[in-house]
């Protein structure tokens, strides 16, 4: 069980590779600790954030609802896995404040290009085409974090090594 809890947050592109790293990541923490969550904005906008869209409003709604819930788990213990775009540095700050030291940011760092190149889901293709507006990276901003814990390069490493990366810089801040 954890002395402490923590938030391991996220952040980057559409295709940056927050959800394959995390993965990886979970499944290590499952194996080390007894509580783990994982919050994937992806999967919460289909019932925490049902009904929310793109604009600058309902991501920051969408974002300081994923801060609200994993800043209770944290306090209670739980190592919690977000893994959401978040875009505007103002309110992954304002989590960061809320949640307080146990709040890890990992900057999960591709550059559009790439994620472009990889286009998982054939929504890059959509975005360029314009059948998605307000498409992050393409057609809406991103504003990368200025001081995150980790700085992850997806397009210089593999995902086992970012993970594992994450995993001793948990060690070092003493969580595991
Ligand atoms: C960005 C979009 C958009 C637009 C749909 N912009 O990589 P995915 O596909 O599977 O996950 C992305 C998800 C974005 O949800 P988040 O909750 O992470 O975003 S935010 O933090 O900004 O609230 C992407 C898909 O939804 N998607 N339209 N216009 N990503």
């Amino acid at each position: 069980k954890l002395d402490r809890g923590f938030t391991l947050w996220f952040t980057g592109l559409s295709g940056a590779g927050k959800t394959t790293i995390a993965e990886i990541v979970e499944k290590e923490l499952r194996r080390r600790i007894g509580s783990v969550e994982v919050l994937d904005g992806d999967i919460v906008r289909t019932n925490l954030s049902k009904g929310l869209g793109f604009s600058r409003e309902d991501r920051d709604t969408n974002v300081l609802r994923i801060g609200f819930v994993a800043n209770i788990l944290t306090r209670n213990g739980v190592g919690v896995i977000v893994s959401a775009i978040s875009p505007f540095k103002e309110v992954r700050d304002q989590v960061r404040h809320q949640i307080g030291e146990d709040f890890v940011e990992i900057f999960v760092d591709a550059p559009v290009e790439v994620c472009a190149e990889r286009d998982v889901k054939g929504l890059y293709k959509k975005a360029y085409s314009g059948e998605i507006p307000q498409f992050t990276g393409v057609s809406d901003p991103y504003e990368p974090p200025t001081a995150p814990e980790l700085h992850i390069k997806t397009n210089q490493e593999e995902p086992r090594e970012s993970a594992a990366r994450v995993v001793a810089l948990l060690e070092e801040k003493g969580y595991l």
